[in-house]
């Protein structure tokens, strides 16, 4: 049999099998010596062990990865969606291109979710859009308690596994209890605060989908932390597609686009052709990896 694994708990595999159910598993040794660790979001082989009427088995193979995250920890990450509040609490948007560019290296489609745009005007809701038009990510304003909203999320999520990210207080639970009615997890700020500590220590899972075939989504606790992924600064404007068309326009031919005069970037940005917003994460990101001890 062949299944995912969805979640993994003191040396047992959790692995849903279409229509049969979630098995308990054991990975033989052969991994260990091998230097295999199996992940969540693998797809393995599976065989059952003991009384064929316990879900009870033994990983004998890992199936070739499409690719693997290290941070949040999983394979085979078919998209991901990074939730934003429009408000409350404001979005941090530095930390949503930061995000945008792991997912990017690793060439998982980002849909961007700027949620609460219940609280947000007509003017406010096109100006996180239009801020994001051209990145490369996809951007929906919606709302997670509104179900016209999340049965059209739920309509998008692709076969696999979607990578479901960001900072507290945004609406991910809430989302996720509308697409995954059994995950039943805990929202709002008072049940955060009394889950403190224990949260941190929460295995990363995969919640399916249900009505759609081998289709999860995966929680990832501890995204506020997250910062920009270790690259020379100057890689850093191949994730910015916005500039794209400015590019071997600059009189500097090694431009950085952040400081140098004439730079047909920086000059966009001024005009409004690329958004601000955009250059000035640009920006933001550069220095930091300018600044960054490397080894
Ligand atoms: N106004 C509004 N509140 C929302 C929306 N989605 C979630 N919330 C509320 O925002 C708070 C945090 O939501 P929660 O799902 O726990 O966020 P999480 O920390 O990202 O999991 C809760 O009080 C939710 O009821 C929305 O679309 N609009
Ligand atoms: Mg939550
Ligand atoms: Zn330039």
């Amino acid at each position: 049999m062949t299944g995912r694994i969805i979640k993994g708990v003191g040396g047992f595999y959790y692995v849903d099998v279409e229509d049969a159910g979630v098995f308990e598993c054991h990975a033989k040794g052969l991994f260990r010596e091998q230097g295999i660790k199996p992940l969540v979001g693998d797809k393995v082989c599976i065989e059952q062990v003991a009384d064929e009427n316990d879900l009870i088995g033994s990983i004998t193979e890992v199936l070739p990865r499409k690719n693997s995250l290290i941070r949040p920890e999983v394979a085979n990450a078919d998209g991901a969606m990074i939730v934003f509040a429009m408000r409350n609490p404001d979005a941090n948007l530095r930390l949503t291109d930061a995000f945008i560019i792991q997912m990017s290296m690793q060439e998982i489609p980002v849909t961007l979710l700027f949620n609460k745009k219940d609280l947000e005007d007509e003017d406010g809701i096109a100006a996180f859009l239009d801020a994001y038009e051209n990145s490369g990510a996809k951007c929906l304003a919606v709302s997670a308690q509104d179900t016209g909203d999340t049965s059209m999320i739920y309509d998008m999520l692709p076969e696999g596994v979607t990578i479901l990210a960001g900072p507290s207080g945004v609406g991910k639970s809430t989302l996720l209890n509308a697409l995954c009615p059994d995950a039943e997890m805990e929202t709002g700020e008072i049940s955060r605060k009394s889950r403190r500590g224990k949260h941190t220590t929460r295995h990363s899972e995969l919640f399916k989908v249900k009505g759609k075939k081998d289709t999860y989504i995966m929680d990832t606790p501890g995204f506020t932390s997250f910062s920009v992924p270790d690259m020379d600064a100057e890689s850093l404007k191949a994730f910015y597609p916005e500039f794209y068309p400015y590019e071997g326009k600059c009189k500097f031919a090694a431009c950085s686009h952040t400081h140098e005069p004439g730079c047909a970037v920086k000059d966009a940005a001024a005009g409004g052709s690329i958004s601000a917003v955009r250059y000035g994460n640009y920006c933001a990101l550069y220095e930091e990896l300018k600044n960054r001890k490397r080894y």
